[in-house]
């Protein structure tokens, strides 16, 4: 009996052991890593820009009208699509998270913090704007905080939809202290305003720092990845999950070599 006990203690501690080393990610030095660049484009006819109804606060949400949709951002000339997240999945061992203003430099937003205000602390931050979110899609790394701001003199409500996170609901005042929030598990959670409709964001939270939210041009950028074999996900708001799932891509990664990856996707 008591040897049944221990036995059953001890695959209970293996299964708790090995599902926190399955999660690890190593931080290592990359020698030699190789590159994965491509372009994200719409699969199909690019719909019209959607134009969003501004039925609150005027004075404030309404200072640039008309005031068009962030859902499905195509460039007319490539067919690029903008905000869309390129990330190689399963990961155990790589690069830093390079942080949240790795790319704020880049005005094509690679590394996807071209937008998000460049914070002294060097935080991930999402902003309130005239009623809009900014950025409106970023990565951030397992564990990572994100400072939500409110840059307007009215009052915004922030209202997560999460799974794996625990999700929040509350109000910023205008102009008020921002709020910390932290976020320990992958997973994509959009951010709404209870306030303003049509007010949302995305935050990715991903476990290796091998992501890209794509550019206006639909571009996207992965550095200093370890030779081996990867899979490629990419993830659109726009996107429905089964088509998403058909776009996986097996990706070979030889040092110092750059491999290139272009992904369509169909939005609605
Ligand atoms: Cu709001």
């Amino acid at each position: 009996m008591l040897a049944r006990v221990l036995t059953g203690m001890a695959l209970g501690m293996w299964v708790v052991t090995y599902a926190c080393l399955a999660q690890a990610y190593e931080v290592i030095d990359v020698k030699d890593g190789g590159v994965i660049s491509g372009v994200v484009k719409l699969s199909g006819d690019a719909p019209a820009p959607e134009e969003l109804l501004i039925d609150k606060d005027p004075e404030v949400c309404g200072k640039h009208l008309p005031r068009l949709s962030e859902k499905i951002i195509v460039d007319k000339g490539t067919k690029g699509v903008k905000n869309a997240v390129v990330y190689l999945v399963g990961v155990a061992k790589g690069k830093a998270f390079a942080g949240p203003n790795a790319g704020a430099a880049d005005p094509h937003g690679h590394g996807g913090a071209g937008e998000a205000p460049v914070s002294s602390g060097g935080e991930y931050t999402l902003d309130q704007k005239e009623c809009g979110f900014i950025p409106h899609v970023q990565v951030i790394p397992a564990g990572g905080e994100v400072e939500l701001r409110n840059g307007d003199p009215l009052m915004h409500n922030l209202h997560s939809y999460s799974m794996k996170n625990s999700s929040f609901n509350e109000s910023i005042p205008g102009d008020g202290k921002p709020v910390h929030k932290k976020f320990d598990y992958p997973e994509v959670i959009k951010v709404g305003c209870d306030v303003h409709k049509w007010m949302n964001a995305w935050i990715v939270v991903r476990d290796n720092p091998y992501c890209a939210v794509t550019a206006a041009d639909g571009s996207f950028t992965i550095a200093d990845v370890p030779a081996g074999a990867y899979k490629l996900n990419v993830w659109h708001e726009a996107a429905s999950k089964e088509d998403l799932k058909k776009l996986t891509k097996d990706v070979t990664i030889e040092a110092k070599k750059e491999v290139k990856v272009d992904l369509e996707v169909a939005l609605k």
